[in-house]
């Protein structure tokens, strides 16, 4: 059995691992990813009771337990890097022995839930509605660093890739299905499904401009009409490709639910963003305890 080195898998001096500051029993198998540190109190709120809670960087971790359901609550700061970060510790903490440095035998699924904002690419998505994330479309590139083919929706990319004339010296686009199970849980008519694109950056890379030209002004209104197999990508913000990605390749169950704050299409943001993100909040824990 291979020993993983210490300079692969670091360790803080109390045992804990390095980015998260967390230890494996700190952690449930459920777990409730946002970008926000300061979102994360605003899901424990509404926990029973609280054992535990820590913060390194944007990562700030609470857990306990809802309606009886153990959870912890993460924040995972803004982008498909740091998700990066975020999912290897976690899955490290539950399937690496942290004290022998080797892979467990047994392996434990995690339920991985992002509860994100996100921007509406679709004039009939209005803010303040909710989007599920059937797929997500990598325009970022990370998972290319993993062995990752196999998983990998290559007819659904060829056709995006086709539709948009992708330039080939970005990042080839990647699209990675969620769990049909999570789905089944969090799904309802309150919630539109879709396909959530990630972005590697906030301004270019979504097509805003400020003061740079874009490489492709066109390239959200092609995003806008592409269809595939009756699917539509309905909006666009920086995490859930990656989520969707690594939890895949590492065997564990993810689904990303996002708060529609800016319908890109229609120019108009919401009144009141917090509002569509504490009912998101709300609305997920329960369908997440059922
Ligand atoms: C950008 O403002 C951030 O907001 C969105 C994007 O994905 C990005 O992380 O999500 P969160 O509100 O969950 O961070």
């Amino acid at each position: 059995m291979n020993k993983i080195a210490p300079s692969e898998l670091i360790l803080n001096p109390d045992g804990s691992i390095y980015h998260l500051n967390l230890k494996p029993e700190n952690v449930a198998e459920n777990i409730i990813f946002v970008g926000d540190q300061n979102r994360v109190p605003k899901v424990s709120k509404h926990f029973d009771s609280i054992e535990f809670e820590t913060q390194k960087r944007e990562f700030r971790t609470i857990t306990g337990t809802y309606k009886g359901t153990r959870m912890s609550v993460i924040s995972t700061g803004i982008g498909p890097d740091n998700i990066d970060i975020v999912i290897n510790e976690l899955d490290a903490l539950f399937n690496i022995d942290l004290n022998t440095k080797i892979i467990k035998e047994k392996h434990t699924p995690l339920n991985i839930v992002r509860i994100g904002t996100s921007g509406s690419l679709q004039e009939n998505i209005p803010v303040d509605s909710f989007v599920l994330a059937k797929f997500g479309l990598g325009l970022d590139g990370m998972l290319h660093s993993y062995d990752c083919e196999h998983i990998l929706e290559t007819d659904f990319e060829n056709a995006f890739i086709k539709h948009t004339n992708w330039n080939s010296r970005k990042a080839r686009p990647y699209i990675v299905k969620n769990s049909a199970t999570l789905e089944e849980k969090l799904a309802s008519d309150k919630v539109y499904k879709g396909v959530t694109a990630t972005a590697v950056g906030f301004y270019g890379p979504q097509g805003r401009v400020l003061r740079l030209p874009i490489e492709d002004p066109k390239l959200n209104s092609k995003i806008d009409c592409f269809e595939y197999n009756g699917v539509k990508i309905t909006n666009l913000e920086m995490e859930t490709s990656a989520i969707y990605g690594l939890s895949k390749l590492l065997g564990h169950h993810a689904c990303s639910m996002n708060a529609i704050i800016a319908n890109r299409a229609n120019g108009t943001f919401s009144e009141n963003p917090y509002k569509p993100v504490e009912e998101l909040i709300i609305y997920t824990l329960n369908k997440l305890s059922q």
